[in-house]
């Protein structure tokens, strides 16, 4: 008998792997110091800040699940930029971001869907943020899920010098990363940095999110149509037809009305979104600063594609903070089809 066999080491291994420890992905904050060669200018902030934005995830994804518990449902009685009715939970997880990237300190400005003007953060800072803390916020009083979506650029004028619109008004092709936080059944952050995507589940219990979704991809092609139809009356010809042909090949229709949920199903079960102009929206509803670019890039990096109907979303060149824009986002071969569809007159 060999030394190893005497001290019954082999079984001891394989009992431990098969039955008792099941593994769990790599820690987010691992990941992201393994992958930090991977961004061109890997100096740590990049790291650094979106540490800064998974924790900051962490303590609104708190209070998510306590709404209903204490008072954090409900109109806040204010406006946004849009016009739209700020809810409690907006406003408090506007708040929590911008507190966690001030402190940061990477950051020398942020654009924010709940805020009119960008916030000058930190003139020393090498990236600039634009977030929609709380998407799909008219979902929260009722439980259903709603998220965070996030874009990161590298600043143009000098550190040290005040921000410049040329910081601010970058193309989301210009984008280091970008990404997600879906306040689900469970809570998902999923991110890019131009290296393919990765999605981690958070762990509540442990306080940490682990990689659950490595290189995720988006299916070409899918069965899943998201849509408002209650617009269908206002929509253009070209997108009407393509509803038609959803419902002549009987494809699904699923439409939660949070873009992040939306988006995130489509990515995994292959599907397209499709936010269109409307007569009354001539440029659809959703922002193209913090709300499509962040989407766009993530759909673009996991092989789906993302288009504002004729235009690549990455390559609009932004004018405003708050411009909007239609998107069509989702598996490839859907969104090229719904595009010919837009493209053919009546
Ligand atoms: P919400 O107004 O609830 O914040 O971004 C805006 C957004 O939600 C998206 O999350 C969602 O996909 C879309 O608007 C829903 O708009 P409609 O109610 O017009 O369908």
């Amino acid at each position: 008998m060999n030394m190893s066999e005497a001290l019954n080491l082999k079984s001891s291994t394989s009992i431990e792997r098969s039955r008792i420890a099941h593994s769990i992905g790599t820690a987010l904050d691992r990941f992201i110091k393994l992958n930090q060669d991977q961004f061109q200018y890997a100096s740590g902030e990049l790291s650094q800040l979106l540490r800064d934005i998974a924790l900051a995830s962490k303590v609104v994804n708190r209070e998510v699940n306590k709404a209903g518990l204490i008072d954090i449902m409900g109109s806040a009685g204010s406006q946004n930029t849009g016009g739209d009715e700020q809810q409690k939970l907006d406003v408090l997880a506007n708040i929590r971001f911008t507190r966690a990237l001030a402190k940061g300190g990477e950051v020398c400005a942020l654009v924010s869907e709940e805020s009119e003007t960008y916030v000058d953060l930190n003139n020393e800072g090498k990236y600039v943020i634009a977030i929609d803390p709380l998407d799909g916020s008219s979902n929260i009083d009722v439980n259903v899920s709603i998220g965070t979506i996030f874009s990161v650029y590298r600043r143009k004028s000098p550190t040290g010098t005040p921000i410049l619109p040329i910081d601010i008004l970058q193309k989301g092709s210009e984008q280091v990363a970008a990404g997600y936080v879906l306040y689900g059944s469970s809570t998902m952050l999923v991110y890019t940095t131009g290296h393919g995507v990765n999605g981690f589940t958070y762990e509540p219990t442990l306080g940490e999110y682990f990689l659950s979704h490595p290189d995720m991809q988006t299916p070409e092609d899918g069965k899943i149509f998201s849509i408002n139809e209650g617009l269908y009356n206002s929509f253009s010809p070209g997108v009407k037809r393509y509803i038609s042909h959803c419902k002549d090949n009987f494809y699904t229709g699923r439409y939660i009305g949070s873009l992040v949920a939306d988006f995130h199903r489509n990515m995994l079960k292959g599907g397209v979104y499709i936010y269109p102009a409307t007569e009354k929206d001539k440029n659809g509803k959703l922002r193209l600063m913090y709300e499509c670019n962040a989407l766009a890039f993530i759909a673009e990096q996991s092989g789906g594609a993302a288009t504002n109907g004729s235009v690549r979303i990455l390559d609009i060149q932004p004018e405003r903070l708050h411009q909007r824009t239609p998107f069509y986002t989702g598996s490839i071969n859907m969104v090229e089809q719904a595009m010919a569809m837009n493209s053919t007159n009546e």
